[in-house]
């Protein structure tokens, strides 16, 4: 599948998906955006793939936001339509059936920190920084800052981040629960990579159903959400790769997941 703006490997079942637009410190255009929800579909079906790891092209940006130099001229309309063009390629990561790392090498500002929210783990070099300028511009975050973060790191916290546009450190952003990790810069490829097979060693449906409970019990009154557990839950006992685990579990032994 060809891209002009990210660059895609898979190599063992694990897949990376890198933002590439150096001369723009891989800002995100139109193009881009569509370009990740292209490749988050082809990945969601890619068969082979078990893990998705999200970085940003060079050592300086995860990914500095939302191209500034695209977004300077849109009427309300081309705003609307450019923020729903984010909004699909990210759901589309948040939702895929598939664990994904969000490695921020860098920078990851505005639409950039909204993409790094959109996949299931964080971890972040301790040279990178976050945060939202989009107040600085005289917008508002637009691909789903105003809703992730509030459910992540609540409220109050929320809000300080994004009216003030301040920039934090990677270790700032750790205290305020908005990363998972921090690592030195040199080893965060080797650190996210060993996560990644860590999972990768896991039951997939189990996962895939997993992070729908997860992802869902932020939307969810307990009661439904416990009811989706107990569907999902059930639905583990019917695949192959349960019996796999727990007959390895009894025998002692490593278990090979297939995936079914
Ligand atoms: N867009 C376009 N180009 C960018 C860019 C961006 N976001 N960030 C950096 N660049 C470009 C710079 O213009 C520069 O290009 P040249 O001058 O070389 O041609 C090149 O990348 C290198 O950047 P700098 O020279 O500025 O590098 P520095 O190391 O000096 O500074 C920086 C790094 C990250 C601190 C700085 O570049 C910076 O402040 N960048 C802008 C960060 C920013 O404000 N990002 C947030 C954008 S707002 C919505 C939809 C979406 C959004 C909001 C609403 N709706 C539709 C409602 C999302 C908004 C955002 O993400």
């Amino acid at each position: 599948m060809e891209y002009k703006n990210i660059k895609l490997e898979i190599k063992d079942a694990i897949a990376v998906l890198k933002v590439s637009r150096p001369e723009a410190l891989n800002a995100l255009n139109s193009e881009t955006l569509e370009e990740l929800k292209r490749a988050a579909e082809d990945l969601e079906k890619n068969g082979e793939v078990r893990v998705v790891i999200v970085t940003g092209e060079g050592d300086k940006a995860f990914v500095a936001g939302a191209d500034i130099v695209e977004m300077k001229e849109m009427d309300p309309v081309q705003g609307m339509e450019f923020s729903r063009k984010g909004h699909e390629a990210f759901s589309k990561l948040e939702n895929m059936g598939k664990v994904v790392i969000a490695a921020v090498n860098g920078y990851a500002l505005g639409g950039g920190l909204e993409l790094a929210l959109s996949c299931d783990i964080i971890y972040a070099s301790d040279k990178a920084r976050f945060g939202f300028p989009e107040v600085t511009l005289a917008i508002h975050p637009g691909f789903g800052g105003t809703q992730r973060t509030p459910r992540i790191i609540g409220l109050m916290k929320a809000k300080e981040l994004i009216f003030t546009g301040k920039m934090i450190t990677a270790q700032e952003a750790f205290e305020l629960g908005l990363i998972n990790k921090v690592v030195p810069h040199d080893e965060l490829m080797k650190e996210v990579f060993s996560l990644a097979e860590r999972i990768k060693s896991c039951g997939q449906i189990a996962l895939k159903l997993a992070k729908e409970c997860l992802n869902k019990s932020l939307s969810l009154s307990l009661e439904e959400g416990l009811k989706l557990e107990e569907a999902n839950f059930g639905f583990c006992f019917g695949t192959k790769d349960q019996k796999e685990g727990m007959t390895a579990f009894v025998e002692k032994r490593k278990p090979t997941f297939r995936g079914n």
